[in-house]
């Protein structure tokens, strides 16, 4: 059965009477500055308006379209600031450590410009106050903006995160964090961990919550505080106060790990069928008699920033292929482009990965376009640059749907060879459509839900009934190290005891031996 056929009695469901709620009006904190973030949550924004409420969204992003019911508060030149101030390629082969201080940085960079910007001075001079009935935020690296949760009477919160479930965000609903078979998103480890990766896996925990707990944590209060002008709730305590997170799980995809009621996964939650191409790109791509190759590295990292050796070992590499090769390439003008390439700045990726002659997607396996390939089942060729990109990549060769280049190592024959190994054994191919149709096989779309489960937090004015109180429980409690202490010393207490009985005795019977010899 189509799913689809399922939706009128979704809709069904949440037309009755007792469980709609009408045009609630909703703000939106989605102000990561990260372009594939806000493709994600845009498709949620875009669905909560057409279903009648008034969604006011602060992001640095602006939807030209928006549309009635949605209202942007541009965090202006967010994308700018970050350019200008933060070297992506800065945290390649650094530390873990250095890595996360590095990421730090960009998240107190973020914040700063974005609360002292124009759109950030207009939200923070809104009255005090009940002004919103809900208020959706990221779940995670954006958290100065939580601050603004009591100013607007601490409405129920709905977090959305699109990178999955990291860490320090398992925290915030009590999911139990087991690292002896959940790996770190940004670890290349399978569930499957030997002693020596279980234990860089549990140091890789201790290190993380360290860092947010004692670095980061602290100096995102101080830049709310400043902002703010007063003492705001702790930021820890708002995070545990949070209704449901909407989280870009997959199912098939990502490992099976227990997830909190209140833990929703819709991964896949932006995707929809490719829509049509424009012409060039259509001609391009139905003439691929032999196939297309498509390759596109992501919004943030840009292609011509590759080193020139790099790019000239992919063109060479391309010319002797029989595909054709459609690359989102940012610079039009560029020297020694193969007759069967074509380059553009900027391409509907979605829909490019629809098209019925795509066989292979050449992907820095960001989360968005992992699951973008998985949606239409393209099989990848993975050049990972960072985060979570590495795992990403190792989980798609784990599953036999991909292989992988370095990108500081590309060669001709090493470009060649992986892709040619993926194009040519069709298992990548057939394993790929596999877990594509185990992605679809799902009761409602992941927007569908994300819609559902954001109104259900509506009409019930918050989800405390499914908030776990392994939130509250402090660590030793949680762990239960209290009582294994006390066990510990109990049988501690009794072994001495017995032990020594045992030597009372033994005492005794050795008196009475030397007394029957005497
Ligand atoms: C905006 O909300 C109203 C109800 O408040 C609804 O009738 C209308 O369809 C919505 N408009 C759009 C473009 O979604
Ligand atoms: C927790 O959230 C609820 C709404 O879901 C709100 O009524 C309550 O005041 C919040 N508590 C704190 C301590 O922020
Ligand atoms: C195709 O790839 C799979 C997985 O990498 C491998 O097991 C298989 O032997 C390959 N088949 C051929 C014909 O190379
Ligand atoms: C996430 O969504 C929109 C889309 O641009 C985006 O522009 C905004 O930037 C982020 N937030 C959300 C909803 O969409």
């Amino acid at each position: 059965m189509k799913l689809r056929a399922l939706l009128p009695l979704f809709l069904l469901c949440c037309s009755w009477p007792c469980c709609q709620v009408y045009g609630a009006k909703i703000l939106a904190l989605l102000t990561l500055t990260s372009h594939s973030h806000h493709i994600w949550n845009r498709s949620l924004m875009k669905a909560l308006a057409a279903r009648g409420h008034q969604v006011t969204v602060v992001s640095p992003d602006s939807d030209p379209d928006s549309g009635a019911n949605l209202t942007y508060i541009v965090l202006e030149g967010s994308y700018e600031h970050i350019r200008d101030n933060f070297k992506y390629e800065t945290g390649l082969g650094d530390t873990f450590f250095r890595t996360l201080e590095l990421f730090g940085e960009w998240c107190y960079m973020n914040c700063e410009h974005q609360l002292s910007s124009k759109g950030g001075k207009q939200i923070l001079g809104y009255p005090d106050g009940k002004m919103f009935d809900l208020i959706i935020s990221e779940a995670a690296y954006t958290e100065c903006f939580m601050a603004l949760i009591p100013k607007f009477g601490n409405p129920p919160v709905v977090l959305v995160s699109a990178v999955g479930i990291p860490p320090n965000v398992d925290r915030m609903t009590g999911t139990p964090v087991s690292p002896s078979y959940i790996p770190d998103y940004r670890l290349p480890f399978s569930d499957h961990m030997d002693f020596w990766e279980r234990m860089q896996n549990l140091i890789t925990y201790f290190v993380n919550e360290f860092f947010y707990s004692y670095i980061y944590f602290p100096r995102m209060q101080e830049i709310a505080n400043r902002h703010l002008g007063h003492e705001v709730t702790s930021l820890e305590e708002l995070r545990r106060n949070i209704s449901v997170i909407l989280s870009s799980t997959v199912n098939g995809f990502d490992t099976p790990r227990p997830l909190m009621p209140n833990v929703i996964p819709v991964g896949g939650m932006h995707l929809k069928p490719a829509g049509p191409l424009p012409k060039n790109l259509k001609t391009f791509l139905d003439g691929a008699k032999n196939g297309a190759i498509f390759f596109a590295l992501g919004s943030n990292l840009r292609s011509d920033q590759l080193e020139p050796e790099a790019q000239k070992a992919l063109f060479e590499a391309f010319s002797e292929l029989p595909q054709r090769i459609l690359w989102k390439f940012e610079t039009e003008d560029i020297k020694g482009k193969p007759d069967n390439v074509m380059i553009s700045k900027w391409l509907p990726q979605s829909d490019v990965l629809g098209h019925p002659n795509v066989k292979l997607f050449i992907s820095h396996c960001g989360w968005l376009s992992t699951q973008e390939a998985i949606y239409f089942g393209v099989p990848v060729v993975g050049i990972p640059f960072y985060l979570d990109q590495h795992n990403n990549l190792f989980r798609l060769k784990e599953l036999g749907v991909g292989e992988g280049l370095s990108f500081s190592a590309l060669t001709k024959d090493k470009v060649l060879k992986a892709i040619n190994r993926v194009i040519q054994n069709t298992s990548y191919a057939s394993n790929m459509r596999r877990l594509s149709a185990i992605f679809h096989d799902q009761p409602e779309t992941p927007l569908e839900r994300a819609v559902y489960w954001t109104e259900y937090v509506l009409r019930h004015g918050g989800a405390p009934h499914l908030r776990s109180v392994a939130v509250d429980l402090p660590l030793y409690q949680y762990l239960l190290l209290d009582v294994g202490l006390v066990l510990l010393l109990l049988l501690g207490a009794v072994s001495a005891a017995l032990v020594l009985l045992a030597r009372f005795l033994w005492r005794v019977a050795r008196n009475k031996r030397k007394q029957k010899q005497q």
